[in-house]
């Protein structure tokens, strides 16, 4: 039987974190067993605020290195960058043409990142939404993983997949049944979503566009400077640590976090720290941290060193993406009338 096809990926904006990492990335690992993997670095939505050209370019190989080295298998999955399959580019414009303005208006992510930039918001910001659509629907797509922030973006690729494409033109076979142009996708709710926030502030999520390096632990941080960022991180006056406590936010985090990292769960690492001081904890934290992370280091060097396997694994993960990409991108020329290209 065909395994349901799964599209995620990553903006190449900065250094990873934590969060990307065990929101994200480590969940992918373990449905390459089972799904059809596809995972791209979204280069075109990094450019969406302003961005340094220098930097991307190294930023987007270091991305897809860390897929790599967290334990994504190209033999497996389909690793590529989104800008190297133009077919996204194409596809978003012509869903930008069917798309209702004031359904991209009200997008929450849109909002917040807007008011953050004022008079120098880009329509691109605007328009992230609907190049994640022609992402996700250019590969067919069955499953996609997404956490609470991506939710409503999800939503509108379906809205615009099954409202916007298929009831306007889609065909109808030989029994009367419509044939749908573009597959609807699903949302793919992980049981073990880890939501890592802040270290700086429990109530908002670690970021990498936080201006305060302090506030998240990146993939690459040396071992000295994971302990120097646990060390800082913010914390309250409470003995003892606990889970669920609404008024100790920072707890939350930083336990939840040592129960991923030890691997030791939620359970045991209650029990262990519920007596214990920050003086106790912290270091034990930084130990987990660091162990948990040497393996990724470890495979990011190895990687580092032979760049040409980079380019091999980007070179065929292209032309994998490329090939399933344009069939869906003709499909849907077709559909809305174009001439055919020859
Ligand atoms: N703090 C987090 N906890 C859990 N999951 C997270 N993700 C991001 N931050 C956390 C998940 O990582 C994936 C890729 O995210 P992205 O880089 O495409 O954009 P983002 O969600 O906007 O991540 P950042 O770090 O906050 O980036 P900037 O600062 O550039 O906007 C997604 O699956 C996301 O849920």
């Amino acid at each position: 039987m065909q395994r349901a096809r799964v599209l995620s990926g990553v903006q190449p904006t900065g250094a990873l974190h934590l969060g990307n990492w065990l929101g994200a990335i480590r969940n992918w690992v373990h449905l390459q067993d089972s799904h059809d993997t596809f995972f791209c670095v979204v280069d075109l939505h990094a450019i969406t605020v302003p961005h340094e050209p220098g930097q991307l370019a190294a930023d987007t190989r270091k991305t897809a290195a860390l897929y790599l080295a967290c334990g994504i298998d190209p033999a497996r999955s389909t690793v590529f960058v989104q800008s190297h399959v133009p077919a996204h580019s194409e596809l978003a414009w012509l869903l930008n043409c069917v798309t209702p303005l004031n359904w991209l208006e009200r997008m929450i992510q849109f909002k917040e990142k807007a008011i953050k930039q004022g008079d120098q918001v880009s329509v691109g910001l605007l328009d992230y939404p609907v190049l994640m659509a022609a992402d996700i629907l250019l590969y067919d797509a069955d499953l996609v993983p997404v956490g609470e922030d991506q939710k409503q973006h999800l939503e509108l690729a379906r809205d615009i997949a099954q409202q916007r494409i298929n009831a306007r033109f889609g065909r109808k076979g030989a029994d009367g049944e419509p044939i749908p142009v573009l597959k609807v996708p699903e949302p793919l709710i992980l049981k073990e979503g880890a939501r890592v926030m802040s270290l700086t502030d429990g109530r908002s999520k670690m970021s990498k566009s936080d201006p305060n390096e302090g506030s998240r632990i990146t993939l690459l941080d040396p071992p000295e400077l994971i302990t120097k960022k646990i060390k800082r991180a913010k914390t309250d006056p409470v003995m003892g640590l606990e889970f669920g406590n609404p008024e100790r936010p920072e707890t939350d985090n930083l336990l939840g976090l040592y129960a991923i990292l030890s691997g030791k769960g939620r359970e045991v690492a209650a029990a262990e720290c519920a007596a214990m001081g920050w003086g106790s904890f912290k270091p034990l934290l930084a130990e987990a941290a660091v162990e948990a992370l040497r393996p990724v280091q470890q495979r990011y060097a190895e990687l580092s060193a032979d760049p040409a396997e980079l380019d091999r694994v980007l070179a065929a993960g292209r032309e994998r993406a490329q090939a399933v990409a344009q069939a869906t991108l003709e499909r849907t020329r077709e559909a809305l009338g174009f001439l055919a290209r020859g």
